[in-house]
């Protein structure tokens, strides 16, 4: 084995979950053999000593490749891109103005949309009380950046270039899932599209499978579910 990466000997620690999608995304767009492995979050698998040697945060996704490791999972979709992806198709060459761009958006997915849309989940469908400050807080300010997404693809395709990238990857495993926390989408039409757009590529399904997620009907069903607990929990608080 060569002593710096890649090692071609991928291992993927997935749940399905949007951050559990985001890097299956890039693995079969590109098309890579790699081991799958799910990583029970409702049984708390990601806090067991085998896990956390892998993230030392224990949560997933976490990759190996050999004895590498790579833990959050925006690093993960910039390490497959940078080792496996030589040829740029979802990525752009290091040091260009477009490969700042797109970084640009992946970091702004991992700094905003997924820490606010994952906290307005938390209030709307699994709180402990029914918290309608935290909810409003974290449904508004997932808005706001779906409407930040909408200034770009009201006028263009995709968010970094004219190309889908890693970029669009990572805030797409989110925000298709918005309607949970009840945003109206028909607000953001460009976003639409391009959620329907990115829903259809043939790699997008293989990437929820992978990771072991409900199919969309089975998913909805059971978010309409924890809506109605939580709205119950709204009514006996009165
Ligand atoms: N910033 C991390 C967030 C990872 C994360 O929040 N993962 C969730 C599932 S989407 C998880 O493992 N939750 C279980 C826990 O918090 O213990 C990343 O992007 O990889």
């Amino acid at each position: 084995m060569s002593s710096s990466p890649p090692y071609n000997k991928l291992s993927y620690y997935t749940f399905g979950t949007p951050n559990g999608l985001k890097p299956a995304l890039i693995l079969e767009e590109l098309g890579l053999k790699y081991d799958s492995h799910q990583v029970n979050i409702m049984k708390n698998e990601q806090k067991e000593p085998w896990f956390l040697d892998i993230n030392p945060n224990g949560r997933i996704p976490a990759l190996k490749d050999g004895d590498l490791r790579v833990f959050e999972s925006g690093a993960i979709m910039l390490y497959l891109t940078d080792m496996y992806d030589k040829e740029k198709k979802f990525t752009y060459e290091y040091g260009t103005d477009l490969y700042y761009e797109m970084l640009s958006w992946v970091m702004f997915q991992m700094g905003g949309i997924g820490p606010m849309q994952g906290q307005a989940n938390h209030f709307r469908l699994m709180a402990p009380v029914y918290d309608t400050y935290g909810m409003k807080r974290y449904i508004d300010e997932t808005k706001r950046l779906i409407s930040v997404l909408e200034i770009r693809l009201s006028k263009a395709d995709w968010l970094a270039g004219d190309k889908y990238t890693i970029a669009d990857m990572a805030s797409w495993a989110w925000v298709k899932g918005a309607p949970s926390v009840d945003i109206d989408m028909s607000e953001f039409p460009g976003v639409e599209r391009w959620i329907k757009r990115i829903a259809e590529r043939p790699a997008t399904e293989k990437a929820k499978t992978a990771t072991g997620a409900l199919p969309d009907d089975k998913m909805k069903e059971m978010f309409d579910g924890m809506k109605a607990k939580m709205d119950a929990k709204k009514d006996e608080a009165k």
